[in-house]
C-alpha cells in the first residue's frame, strides 16, 4: 500500500488522564518494526473494561494511552519477518497474545501467553518504545491493541487472521466481549447438557456466557441483573428465568438455592463487584457447583472457607479460554455458518467521533455493546 514505510496521521481517542473523558485527536503512527503489523481499525466495540481503565483501575496502564480492545481491521502493512498475516488480510488484533512458544502457549490446557500484560507490560510495544504520538508526545499503547485509533500497531503473535467474508463491524466483538463470555461456558466452566446455570451480569459479556450455556445444553439459565431492561435481550438469547435481586429481602444466593433446591450446577460472575462475586460462589452446589469469575474488582474479597471445603470449584477466566490465534479465527467461521445470533449485542452503531456518547450509553445501562465505525 501507498503508505507502507511512511508515518500515517489518522485520528485516534486519546485518554490523557484518568477520569477525562476521551479526545478526539490526530495522531502519528509509525511504521511497523521487525515482528509488527500496522492494521487498518475499521470498527471497534466499546467494553466495560475500557471504562474501568479510564477510570485508572487497573494496573500497568500508564497515561496518556489510546485505550480500545474490541476491534477487527485489515492490514495496511508488516514489518521484517511477518509471515502470517499479509497488506489486505482481514484480522483481529489480541489483547491476549499466543507466542506459540512459552509453557502456557505449549500447554493445551492453557491460554495464558507469557507475554500477556501481568508478565511484560503491554503499555509499549515488546521494544519498549512506542508507535503513537500525539502533539509531540509519546502516547502508550493499551494491551498492545489500542483499538480506538485508525490504525495501530501490534506484534505478529497478537494477530488473529479471520476469514475474508467476516463483517468486520460484527466481528469485531470476537477480540474480546464475545468471546470472553461464551468461551466461559464452554471452555472454562464445562457447561453440560442439561445442567443449570445462572450468570450474574446481563452487559455484552454476561449475555455471551448466557448464549454460551445455551449452545452447550444447559435446560435452565436463570439471568440475575439489578437492571430489569436487560431481561428482554437475556431471554431472546436463551435465559430462562430472569431476576432482579433487587426484588428479594433474602440474599440473592438463597433466592437461587431455593429456586434450585441445590444451587445451580454452574454459576458466573460478570460484573466485577466483591459483593457478587461472594454470591455466585455461594449460588452454585455446595458439593459439584462451578463458579466462574469473568469481572474484575480491585478489592479484596473474604470469604468463609466452608464455601469451597465442601467441594465447590471457583475458577477464573480470561478470552474465554480460547488460544487466541487458533480460537478467534475459529469462532468467526462459527459465526459465518450462524452458529449463534452474536449480532443481537449491538444495540447502536455510532461514528467513531462520538466515542464518548458511547461511553455514555454504557455507564447510563441503555447499550449492550456500541460499535463505532472509522
Ligand atoms: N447485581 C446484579 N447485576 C449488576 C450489579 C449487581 N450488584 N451491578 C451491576 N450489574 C449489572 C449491570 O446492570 C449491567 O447490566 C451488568 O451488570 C454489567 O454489564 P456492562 O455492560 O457494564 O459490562 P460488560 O459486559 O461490558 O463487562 C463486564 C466485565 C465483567 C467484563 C467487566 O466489567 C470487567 O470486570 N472487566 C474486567 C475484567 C476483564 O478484563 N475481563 C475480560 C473482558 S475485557
Ligand atoms: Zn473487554
Amino acid at each position: 500500500m501507498a503508505t507502507a514505510g511512511k508515518v500515517i496521521r489518522c485520528r485516534a481517542a486519546v485518554a490523557w488522564a484518568p477520569g477525562k473523558s476521551l479526545s478526539v485527536e490526530e495522531v502519528e503512527v509509525a511504521p511497523p518494526k521487525a515482528g509488527e503489523v500496522r492494521i487498518k481499525i475499521v470498527a471497534t466495540g466499546i467494553c466495560h473494561s475500557d471504562d474501568y481503565v479510564l477510570k485508572g483501575s487497573l494496573p500497568n496502564v500508564e497515561f496518556p494511552v489510546i485505550l480500545g480492545h474490541e476491534g477487527a481491521g485489515i492490514v495496511e502493512s508488516i514489518g521484517e519477518g511477518v509471515t502470517s498475516v499479509k497488506p489486505g488480510d482481514k484480522v483481529i488484533p489480541l489483547c491476549i497474545p499466543q507466542c506459540g512458544e512459552c509453557s502456557f502457549c505449549r500447554n493445551p490446557e492453557s491460554n495464558f501467553c507469557q507475554k500477556y500484560h501481568f508478565s511484560e507490560p503491554q503499555n509499549l510495544l515488546p521494544d519498549k518504545t512506542s508507535r503513537f504520538s500525539c502533539k509531540g508526545k509519546q502516547i502508550h499503547h493499551f494491551l498492545w491493541v489500542s483499538t480506538f485509533a485508525e490504525y495501530t500497531v501490534v506484534p505478529e503473535y497478537a494477530v488473529a487472521k479471520i476469514d475474508a467474508a467476516a463483517p468486520l463491524d460484527k466481528v469485531c466483538l470476537f477480540s474480546c466481549g464475545f468471546s470472553t463470555g461464551y468461551g466461559a461456558a464452554i471452555n472454562t466452566a464445562k457447561v453440560k447438557p442439561g445442567s443449570t446455570c445462572a450468570v450474574f451480569g446481563l452487559g455484552g459479556v454476561g449475555l455471551s456466557v448466557v448464549m454460551g450455556c445455551k449452545a452447550a445444553g444447559a435446560s435452565r439459565i436463570i439471568a440475575v441483573d439489578i437492571n430489569k431492561d436487560k431481561f428482554a435481550k437475556a431471554q431472546q438469547l436463551g435465559a430462562t428465568d430472569c431476576i432482579n435481586p433487587r426484588d428479594f429481602k433474602k440474599p440473592i444466593q438463597e433466592v437461587l438455592t431455593e429456586m434450585t433446591g441445590q444451587g445451580v450446577d454452574f454459576s458466573f460472575e460478570v460484573i466485577g463487584h466483591a459483593d457478587t462475586m461472594i454470591a455466585a460462589l455461594a449460588s452454585c452446589n455446595l458439593s459439584t457447583g462451578v463458579c466462574v469469575m469473568v469481572g474484575v474488582t480491585d478489592s479484596k474479597i473474604s470469604i468463609d472457607p466452608m464455601l469451597l471445603l465442601t467441594g465447590r470449584t471457583w475458577k477464573g477466566t480470561l478470552l474465554g479460554g480460547w488460544k487466541p490465534r487458533e480460537g478467534i479465527p475459529k469462532l468467526v467461521s462459527s459465526y459465518l455458518e450462524k452458529k449463534f445470533e452474536s449480532d443481537l449485542l449491538i444495540t447502536h452503531t455510532l461514528p467513531f467521533a462520538k466515542v464518548n456518547e458511547g461511553f455514555e450509553l454504557l455507564r447510563a445501562g441503555k447499550s449492550i455493546r456500541t460499535v463505532l465505525l472509522f
